[in-house]
């Protein structure tokens, strides 16, 4: 109902009166502003004059449905969509939605998160209302050892998505994000399965859209697309915009198998091609040459002795990122 009333508001150029909205959505005039009051809790401007009625003065930089909405060209991804002014993180929350039968393509999203996460256990620096933390549930019939191809699709996504809003960002296989040799955006992809059959899988987004600044221990290696570009970035437009392109590469995976955009995207946004990397397994560290990304995702490395190998997933550094050198 809430939704509801500031749509209407919001489709309204001048004032509204209390009575024309309770009359078109059948509720009480009481109730009216009853849910006018939560709306201005949130930091919404509704001027209220007597006889008048209310007029929408001033609509905050909100990621809820109501505002996201009206740039969404999907059909499931995001439409069922959970806001959260502040959350511990919005992977943790997604996996117990899932359990509990959520649909494919619901989306939780935070203004913060106070315990975001990265891969391994690390953790993921949120701060509020500045970036974007959202998290997918999907449940694809696919095999496991296919789902680290998502974290693929949903880093293409992101790059199509910021490509569209004017910024040229590039892919560090397989779940970075990177502007100027910094970290941006890095996607964090888990899985309930069994052995030939998934459960369900949530892919976790985080974005450093409107950030000023980074707490010392990631200063060196992050940054954000306001610092980069030096204007504010709309985060509502960047949202729907992962959102649809994520839609249509994962149904083109998913419905007729077709993975080739995505290579073409990684590979021709990728910050590893041709470099000299690390590649990180715990305390084993191998150094290699990045070669390629083959038809599959998987990265092609050559190592110091020649010979050739493939690497499905992990942990790459690279000089000249993140402060290796
Ligand atoms: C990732 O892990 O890059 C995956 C991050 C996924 C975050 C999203 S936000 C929505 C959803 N809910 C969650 O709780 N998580 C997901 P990894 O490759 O392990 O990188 C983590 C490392 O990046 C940390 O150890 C820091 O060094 C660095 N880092 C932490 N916060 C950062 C930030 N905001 N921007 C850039 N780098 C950051």
């Amino acid at each position: 109902m809430k939704e509801k009333i500031l749509e209407a508001l919001k489709n309204s150029e001048d004032f509204i009166s209390g009575e024309e909205l309770s009359r078109r959505l059948g509720i009480s005039r009481a109730a009216i502003w009853k849910h006018i009051k939560t709306i201005k809790d949130q930091g919404y401007k509704i001027e209220s004059i007597s006889k008048k009625g209310y007029k929408l003065e001033y609509s905050p930089d909100l990621l809820t449905y109501g505002e996201v909405r009206k740039y969404l060209e999907t059909e499931e991804m995001g439409r069922n969509f959970l806001h959260y002014d502040s959350i511990d993180s919005t992977n943790v929350l997604a996996k117990k939605l899932a359990q509990e039968g959520a649909v494919h393509g619901t989306v939780i999203l935070a203004e913060e998160q106070t315990s975001g996460r990265g891969r391994l256990g690390r953790a993921w620096v949120s701060p509020k209302s500045t970036g974007i933390w959202m998290t997918v549930i999907l449940r694809p019939n696919i095999s496991p050892f296919m789902a680290s191809k998502l974290t693929l699709i949903g880093a293409a996504a992101v790059e199509r998505a910021m490509e569209e809003v004017g910024i040229e960002a590039y892919i560090k296989w397989p779940n970075d994000i990177v502007l100027n040799s910094k970290k941006v955006c890095g996607i964090l992809t888990e899985m309930s399965g069994e052995m030939d059959r998934v459960n369900y899988i949530v892919m976790g987004i985080g974005i450093n859209v409107n950030t000023n600044s980074f707490p010392e221990e990631i200063n060196s290696i992050a940054t954000s697309l306001k610092l980069e570009t030096g204007r504010e970035v709309d985060r509502k437009l960047l949202v729907a915009g992962i959102l649809n392109n994520f839609e249509n590469l994962y149904n083109k995976f998913i419905i007729e198998n077709n993975f080739n955009q995505v290579i073409d995207i990684c590979r021709n946004k990728s910050v590893l091609l041709g470099k000299d990397v690390r590649l990180i397994n715990g305390e084993n560290i191998r150094k290699a040459k990045a070669i390629d990304i083959d038809d599959d995702g998987e990265l092609i490395v050559e190592y110091e002795d020649g010979v050739l190998g493939k690497v499905l997933s992990g942990e790459i550094s690279v000089r000249g990122l993140y402060g290796y050198v």
